[in-house]
């Protein structure tokens, strides 16, 4: 059990959109947005060395918080524990850079959290938290601050924003996500142990070769021994109508928004639309292991035969059928919830059933989160002899492609392979789907790459143009183990 201390500050910003499908576009629009920044502060008493100007109890930091103004983005810093850790929020309101006269409460509301109606954050039935101002000539006095806790029963994917207006504070950016792991004890009850001597980890005395022993108990969704995962990424969904924004950054505006006129033109992930979901994310920093474990990363990068776990979340105001090219995923959970099947999966071994809910769509309602577990399989078996080789009378699917390029080369896309930097376009590893760079015959057939994206495929652009929105890739390497 640990006792985990983060700070949020509640201030406004912006973020940067594409507007057309150029990786490294410089063709953008800037949208207004309120958000909450800070992080992590620390750990069981101990600092986070990147975060200690947060730590609001020592007055040398009050400079450097209030400076923070304006420098808000989407998504808000990610929360995560594990089961039975003490989680605690500080929220501070640092008033809104381009809107000073702005003077909104915020809260700290963690949806699906079973928390105390005191700490549920929805002000009209417990508090907010007011802005801290700084009297005319005088020095800046302590912080108005409350702080939430939270201590997790049950491991899962859930999220947080603020409940103030929210029609307005979520549309305007105040979200992100909160994670909660199995701790060792929460595995142990339900028979998975990690054997000390040998590492290797065990359901109810039995040895699971399958589970590496590096694996820990965050590589489990759930206390169930068929939710381990490789891998895991954030897949937090949400929609911007810029029409919107653009009307509450009007100071005092005499014609406020109507929010049932709602209609969106960006669509994201992680805060941001294709093609930046393919780039690394700017929120992913920090060397301690503490700010390192989970990340908003959209680029889903992985190899052939691992398991990678998605975390859905969709925190905007459609539904979005979420839509998984490649291979079937399984619903390991829903909203911080074990998936029944899983647990008939272990208790009834002799049915001849998968016992699994599977799917290559997942349909996603606002304030729905749902946990996804994709095996990468290797398609090799089936596929690459004709694709290399030819079969069956047909020439190789490569030979067809050599045929196509002489006719018109651009009919061969070249795909980014994951793109390093955006300021440094040469960075970008272009590779053509029949000529990969790899030296093995064998491997020709890697990288693998799948889109994943929403269905609504109209979503699928930027200001009207297409592709943009919420889609984003998967690559699959070649495995470990030849075949
Ligand atoms: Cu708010």
């Amino acid at each position: 059990m640990s006792i985990r201390h983060y700070v949020l500050l509640a201030t406004d910003g912006s973020i940067s959109l594409p507007k057309d499908e150029i990786l490294c576009t410089t063709n953008r629009e800037n949208v207004y947005i309120f958000g909450f920044t800070g992080g992590l502060l620390d750990v069981d008493g101990v600092q986070i060395e990147e975060n200690k100007y947060l730590d609001y109890t020592d007055p040398a930091n009050w400079d450097t918080i209030f400076m923070k103004k304006g420098t808000a983005t989407i998504p808000s810093p990610i929360i995560w524990g594990e089961v039975g850790d003490h989680i605690y929020i500080t929220l501070i309101n640092i008033g809104m850079e381009h809107l000073p006269d702005l003077k909104d409460f915020h809260t700290v509301h963690m949806h699906g959290a079973h928390v105390a109606t005191q700490l549920d954050g929805f002000p009209e039935s417990s508090f907010g938290v007011p802005m801290w101002e700084q009297k005319e000539g005088q020095p800046l006095e302590a912080p108005p601050k409350a702080t939430y806790f939270f201590q997790p029963e049950d491991p899962g994917t859930l999220m947080y924003h603020c409940h103030v207006e929210a029609s307005e504070h979520v549309q305007m950016g105040m979200y992100g996500a909160l994670v909660i792991y199995p701790s060792m004890k929460s595995l142990a009850k339900n028979g998975i142990t990690k054997c000390n001597r040998c590492g290797r980890w065990k359901l109810n005395g039995q040895e699971q070769y399958h589970i590496p022993k590096t694996a820990t108990n965050r590589n489990f969704a759930y206390n169930n021994i068929h939710s381990y995962f490789d891998k895991e990424y954030v897949m937090l969904l949400s929609d911007i109508d810029s029409a919107w924004h653009e009307s509450v950054s009007i100071p005092n505006n005499p014609n406020p928004f109507n929010a049932v006129d709602f209609k969106p033109d960006f669509w994201l992930i992680n805060g941001r639309a294709f093609p930046d979901t393919l780039l690394p994310h700017p929120l992913s920093v920090g060397s301690d292991p503490n700010l390192t474990q989970i990340n908003y990363e959209s680029y889903v990068h992985v190899k052939t035969n691992e398991k990678f776990l998605l975390r859905m979340i969709n925190m905007g105001y459609q539904v979005v059928p979420w839509h998984i090219h490649g291979w079937h995923f399984m619903v390991v959970g829903k909203d911080s919830n074990l998936s029944p099947f899983l647990v008939l999966a272990e208790d009834c071994k002799h049915i001849n059933h998968k016992l699994t809910e599977m799917g290559f769509t997942n349909t996603i309602g606002s304030g729905e989160t749902y946990d996804l577990i994709i095996t990468a399989d290797d398609k090799r078996g089936l596929y690459r002899n004709y694709i290399v080789n030819g079969q069956d009378g047909f020439p190789s699917l490569c030979e067809q492609l050599n045929e196509i390029s002489k006719i018109d080369p651009t009919a061969i896309f070249d795909i980014p392979e994951e793109p390093v930097n955006c300021a440094n376009p040469q960075l970008i590893n272009y590779i053509e789907i029949c000529n990969q760079p790899y030296g093995d015959p064998n491997n020709k057939f890697f990288p693998q790459f799948y889109p994943m994206h929403n269905h609504d495929d109209y979503k699928v652009t930027n200001n009207g143009k297409y592709p943009g929105g919420q889609l984003t890739m998967i690559q699959a390497d070649a495995p470990d183990k030849p075949m």
